[in-house]
């Protein structure tokens, strides 16, 4: 009775790491600061993903940096979210933004690389989009920039499901289960 409770340990514990490495591969994706669209692959309609994106692109033609969410203005020493078009006295706020979807999103920030939170520039300019749910559709990225002319680089997206209940259910369940076996 103890070897076959602990036959199906090991046979659930298989399936349970099948199931995370299934669940935990990632999508990766290069967006060029040129603006074209990059598309995903299907995202899972009810699923949800996290997305990353990390990196720095040039958008002027006077060596600016921009990231995600913020960007170095000209003469500027700090890096700031929202571009202010001095012409016309506005913010625009989604002007060299990472737009998915062709929509504005609020990134998270992180200044330690495990805590996000919104509107906080991030040193290693790494932001997230935390439980963004797929729809059985793919999505898109595009970088934002009136004139992208004088742009050069890109930003790394990544896409990950977030561990999904069941794999927390199963191992959940086979943790008991041991406890039972010993
Ligand atoms: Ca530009
Ligand atoms: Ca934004």
């Amino acid at each position: 009775m103890k070897t076959l409770c602990k036959v199906l340990f090991k046979t659930g514990l298989l399936l349970a790491i099948l199931l995370f490495v299934g669940e935990a591969a990632a999508e990766n994706l290069i967006v060029p600061a040129s603006g074209t669209t990059v598309t995903s692959s299907v995202l899972e309609a009810g699923k949800e993903y996290q997305i990353r994106a990390e990196g720095t692109y040039i958008y002027s033609w006077a060596n600016l940096p921009a990231d995600a969410e913020w960007h170095l203005r000209y003469g500027a020493t700090n890096w700031e979210e929202d571009y202010w078009d001095s012409g016309s006295g506005i913010y625009h706020y989604s002007e060299l933004d990472l737009l998915v979807n062709n929509t504005e999103y609020d990134w998270l920030g992180t200044t330690d690389g495990t805590n996000f939170a919104p509107h906080t520039y991030s040193p290693l300019h790494t932001y997230m989009i935390d439980s963004f749910v797929g729809t059985g559709q793919a999505i898109s990225f595009r970088i934002q920039d009136i004139d992208a002319s004088d742009n050069s680089g890109y930003l790394n997206v990544s896409i990950t499901p977030e561990p999904a209940t069941l794999f927390l259910l199963t191992l959940g369940g086979l943790l008991l289960r041991r406890k039972k076996c010993l």
